[in-house]
């Protein structure tokens, strides 16, 4: 295996003056506001890290790619690097047009030169890509329900880097880690990838990974976006400082990634070895289910524990960087360390705490040993994570018109405002209608933006420890899903659905809504002329006909006590 040669590779970057000149013409370009995860693939894609690429992909490269992972040249790439746009924006675009490329708050980063425009086959990609259509998978749930339908590809020009204002002096371009490579004369460099805190197994691996072939190692986390749900990468990074002083200092280093993961397991280590690669990085440690997305619909693992391994082996030496498997640590509590699972003799104690009992451990405010992780490790970690009773939470109810949403609601507000402790806001269907939407009618689209917005609040207030109740009838799962998915990253989601028959709400008829949807007076009205998709896993399901409103409520109060939401 050759050692990296270290010269700086290709950037999409003009110099500083000819991006000022760029920078003014650009203004009058049409423009297109970057999503987040487009601005972390633009990052790589100007910085050389996404190298070979010199922009979004192009139709032939994109079938290549979805097909055998190849470019049309033949070039090794496993991801679709694409930029999609919406179908009314493409088409005011002419192939060959300019158009300026813009960050969220609208500083101009690229141009693109508009040389293909397509609608892809989604399903297709998805199956290629990811191994399966199924919007269990985060990155095939994005591209279904979140990107765009058509695709624009051509060469990027880069004007400047994305800003960040944290961490910046942990944060390096492929070029710049080269250069300090260089510099302190590493030849051989093992990478980590991680999206996890680091504890104690983590630590013993990679230093091993790096004796073993006598490299210096590079802990490089993933700061742009990964698994939704992760811990935010602010904890993370301080808990990765943490453990940089377990490291000799003289043979570890740490830089932060700003990759928008896929979780797309063989092909994601694949593409994060190419990455690497271009970081000036020789080995990569690729683990047991690396990148692995979870479980899919029907509840089973989407690849196998080794096939992202497998993979990575088939194209190790055409990529040039070369693979350490990722040794499972286990602690030996007799002889008080860290050794390979595979290497430890029958009869001695072996210690292991798993990621979903470390989040127990968190969230019930238990114990985590020494053994396990670093204190100061553990001390970041209860900062955002404090046990469960002291989290913030949403409860989202949903249910036909009529079907006691807003009742029972009301009823549980109550109960937590008398137990205390923590601020309830109730965002009641009507309320919000009247305070955040009063100009949305009841199409798809404004129905999704208005639970978008409900969504959003809920998500602040969970954030910041208060209790969200929701009450809409908010009758899309996939917008359900969003909105559990904004939440979820601070706090419980647990969603309520007041399984009311349409028969039943129409029988009571409080507000005489569904004679007029009959009469067709009121269009569009759900569970008559307009669906409700019946959520299939909610954390619970309450029927109102025949019990009491403070029975529904206490249903409710009893699913959070088991939950550790609130203590009795
Ligand atoms: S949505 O779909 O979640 O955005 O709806 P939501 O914001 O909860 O608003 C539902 C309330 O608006 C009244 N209303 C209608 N409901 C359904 N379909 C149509 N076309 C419609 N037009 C008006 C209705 O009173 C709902 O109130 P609730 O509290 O659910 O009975």
């Amino acid at each position: 295996m050759p050692v990296s040669s270290l010269a700086p590779i290709p950037e999409l970057f003009v110099s500083y003056e000819s991006a000022q000149k760029l920078k003014l013409e650009a203004a009058d370009l049409v423009s297109w506001d970057l999503t987040p995860r487009q601005i972390c693939d633009l990052e790589l894609l100007m910085n050389g890290g996404f190298n070979p690429l010199k922009g979004f992909l192009g139709e032939d490269d994109y079938n290549g790619v979805v097909e055998n992972m190849r470019l049309a040249d033949g070039t090794l790439w496993p991801m679709p690097i694409t930029l999609d746009v919406g179908e009314a924006f493409a088409e005011t675009l002419e192939l060959g047009q300019d158009i300026a490329l813009r960050d969220q708050e609208g500083v101009i980063l690229a141009t693109l030169t508009v040389t293909d425009r397509w609608e892809p086959n989604k399903s297709l990609e998805a199956e290629k890509v990811f191994g399966a259509d199924d919007d269990a998978h985060p990155a095939v749930n994005y591209l279904h329900n979140q990107a765009g339908k058509i695709y624009l590809g051509g060469p990027v020009t880069g004007i400047q880097q994305p800003v960040h204002y944290d961490f910046r002096a942990r944060r390096d371009t492929p070029n710049e880690l080269r250069a300090y490579f260089r510099k302190m004369g590493w030849r051989k460099v093992v990478a980590f990838q991680t999206r996890n805190p680091l504890h104690r197994a983590h630590q013993e691996l990679t230093f091993r990974a790096a004796k073993e072939v006598q490299a210096n190692l590079l802990i490089h986390p993933v700061v742009g976006l990964t698994k939704p749900g992760d811990i935010d990468h602010f904890t993370r990074v301080r808990c990765y400082e943490a453990v940089l002083d377990q490291y000799p200092s003289s043979t570890t280093s740490m830089s932060l990634l700003n990759l928008a993961m896929r979780m797309a397991g063989p092909r994601e280590a694949v593409w994060h070895g190419l990455i690497r690669k271009n970081h000036g990085v020789t080995h990569f440690i690729v683990g047991r289910d690396h990148a692995g997305p979870g479980k899919n619909s029907q509840g089973e693992d989407f690849y196998g524990p080794y096939e992202a391994q497998d993979l990575f082996r088939v194209h190790q030496e055409e990529m040039g960087i070369e693979m350490v498997d990722f040794k499972h640590m286990v602690y030996v509590q007799e002889r008080a360390q860290y050794e390979p699972a595979d290497e430890i003799e029958e009869g001695v104690t072996v210690l292991n705490i798993s990621g979903t009992e470390l989040r127990r451990r968190l969230s019930e405010g238990l114990e985590i040993p020494e053994w396990f992780s670093f204190p100061t490790v553990v001390e970041e970690l209860r900062k955002t994570r404090p046990a469960r009773a002291k989290q913030g939470f949403t409860v989202f109810f949903t249910g036909f018109s009529g079907s006691g949403k807003s009742t029972i609601a009301n009823a549980l507000m109550v109960k937590l405002m008398e137990m205390g402790g923590r601020p309830v806001t109730l965002l009641d269907g009507d309320i919000v209608r009247k305070n955040l939407s009063s100009e949305l009618g009841f199409s798809k689209e404004h129905r999704d933006l208005n639970i978008r917005r409900i969504g959003y609040v809920a998500s602040e207030i969970t954030k910041n420890g208060g209790i969200a109740i929701c009450a809409p009838i908010a009758p899309y799962a996939t917008t359900r899903r969003a909105v559990r998915e904004e939440v979820d990253q601070f706090g419980a989601f647990i969603e309520v659905h007041v399984a009311t028959s349409i028969e039943e709400c129409e029988r009571r008829d409080r507000k005489g809504l569904y004679k007029l949807a009959r009469e067709g007076k009121i269009k569009e009205f759900t569970g008559i002329s307009d669906p409700y998709d019946v959520p299939l896993t909610p954390e619970l399901s309450v029927e109102t006909e025949n019990v009491d409103v403070d029975n529904c409520a206490h249903q409710v109060i009893l699913k959070l006590e088991s939950m550790g939401l609130i203590t009795a």
